[in-house]
């Protein structure tokens, strides 16, 4: 475990690769009940360059009017499907807060796809960290300070690597510079899926 700043953890290689493989399966199962879509940036209505879905109870949506969380998928309008327990399991191994997580956001990458600079701060518990997890292509993951001129570094995270934002770092400006397409074989498609784990209420 490597402590990048105060309240910033990283677990590099934290899932091997049958790990990998195991949580994929899941994955995919949730991924049909609740298939990747599409969000649109609030009032002015750009399409997100990443895909999302989520699972457990609550999941992170953003269209013209907000960013918030919602019970139910904006598409299908069904509830979003229970978190694998493989996915349980990384909390409870790795995010050191001992009340559960209620929402699982899953973002999917493609080669060209990016996340701009941003704070999560939609969650109404902030004393419980963030826990992510990637998988499948490497990228170049930025992180900064609270406020958006802050100095920023980045790193490579890789596929397995587990990252915990919490106490200092919670709110912290973060976000994807690029995707290494073709670094990993794991998804098929290939790209870029980022799990993470939140309390949102
Ligand atoms: C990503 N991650 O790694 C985007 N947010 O694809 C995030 O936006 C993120 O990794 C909060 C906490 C950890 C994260
Ligand atoms: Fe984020």
């Amino acid at each position: 475990m490597l402590t990048l700043k105060p309240g910033l953890r990283l677990y590099k290689s934290a899932l091997d690769r049958s790990a990998q493989e195991a949580l994929v399966v899941g994955l995919r199962e949730v991924l049909r009940e609740a298939p990747l879509f599409r969000p649109v940036m609030p009032r002015t209505g750009k399409a997100f360059s990443v895909r999302m879905s989520n699972c457990g109870p609550l999941g992170w949506v953003s269209d013209r009017s907000s960013y918030r969380y919602q019970t139910t998928h904006p598409e299908t309008g069904r509830n979003w499907p229970p978190m694998p327990d493989s996915i349980l399991r990384l909390w409870r191994d790795f995010a050191g807060h001992d009340a559960a997580p209620d929402a699982c956001l899953i973002n999917f990458y493609d080669a060209q796809a990016r996340m701009g600079p941003h704070q999560d701060r939609d969650e109404q518990d902030f004393a419980a960290p963030i826990l992510s997890l990637s998988l499948g292509d490497s990228c170049r993951f930025r992180h900064g300070g609270e406020k958006r001129g802050d100095p920023s570094e980045a790193i490579r995270l890789d596929s397995g690597d587990i990252l915990v934002f919490g106490g200092p770092a919670r709110k912290m400006f973060h976000g994807v510079d690029r995707i290494f397409s073709g670094t990993s074989t794991l998804l098929s498609p290939p790209g870029r899926i980022n799990l993470t784990l939140r309390r949102a209420r």
